[in-house]
């Protein structure tokens, strides 16, 4: 499912595509429990938000939900967050651990693109920068429903200026596609980046949800420090 060459490419460029994750069981079975989440079916107050920062009252263009598994912890023995752990620890070490979890939907033809951005810019300073996402695609992510854009090799580099131009919205920082490398993916499939990598997604401008699951990793003293530090990424985002 993944070889020594994977980690040298995740290593050399920030990020890792790997194919064929999910069975169309596992997939029926995530569908499910994420449009229980879209359609409020379980508490999410505190947890929910538009990453688009806009709140006309009308409806949500990109819906984020934290920390899934404290609402249902069964999900951490399922597929997604044990084949997370596995990569995760082959990737970066023995000592990483889940972090936190996500969901991310781009609702149909809402057009609204996640700005460029580092995750690293989200956190607070760690001495140990050993970090990554897995971005696991319930939908068929194409360019038209907002797959993801990695700048490869950007993880290696000081972190880029962000700023947060709508108050309560995603932070951003300077970014293209011609810099950058889409990662279109089948529905099961993932994507896997370093903490520190630039990425960026288009619009959803199809007639179909864009679901994602996303899983975010680092080693557990790291995260026992943010914890004592009162961060469990379920608070406001500050900007570097
Ligand atoms: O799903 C998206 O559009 C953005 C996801 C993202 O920025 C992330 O997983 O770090």
């Amino acid at each position: 499912m993944y070889s020594l060459e994977d980690k040298v490419f995740f290593e050399e460029n920030g990020y890792l595509k790997l194919d064929n994750i999910l069975t169309n069981n596992h997939l029926g079975y995530y569908k499910k429990i994420y449009n229980d989440f879209i359609n409020n079916k379980h508490n999410t107050t505190g947890l929910r938000s538009d990453l688009s920062g806009e709140k006309d009252g009308k409806k949500e263009l990109i819906t984020q939900i934290m920390l899934p598994t404290k609402i249902l912890p069964q999900l951490i023995n399922k597929p997604i967050h044990t084949f997370g752990l596995k990569i995760a620890q082959f990737l970066l070490g023995d000592d990483i651990v889940l972090d936190f979890d996500m969901l991310i939907n781009k609702a149909p033809k809402t057009n609204k693109e996640t700005p460029w951005h580092q995750d690293a810019a989200y956190w607070i300073d760690m001495p140990d920068e050993r970090a990554l996402s897995i971005w696991f695609a319930i939908d068929k992510a194409t360019l038209n429903s907002g797959c993801m854009w990695y700048k490869p090799r950007s993880h290696l580099f000081p972190l880029r200026k962000h700023s947060q131009p709508v108050k309560g919205g995603a932070l951003q920082c300077i970014g293209n596609e011609n810099e950058s490398v889409s990662v279109p993916l089948e529905a099961g499939s993932c994507v896997i980046h370093h903490g520190k990598t630039l990425h960026y997604s288009r619009g959803n401008s199809t007639k179909n949800n864009r679901r994602a699951f996303i899983l975010n990793y680092r080693p557990k003293e790291m995260v026992e420090l943010e914890r004592k530090k009162g961060y469990d990424h379920t608070g406001k985002r500050k900007k570097k």
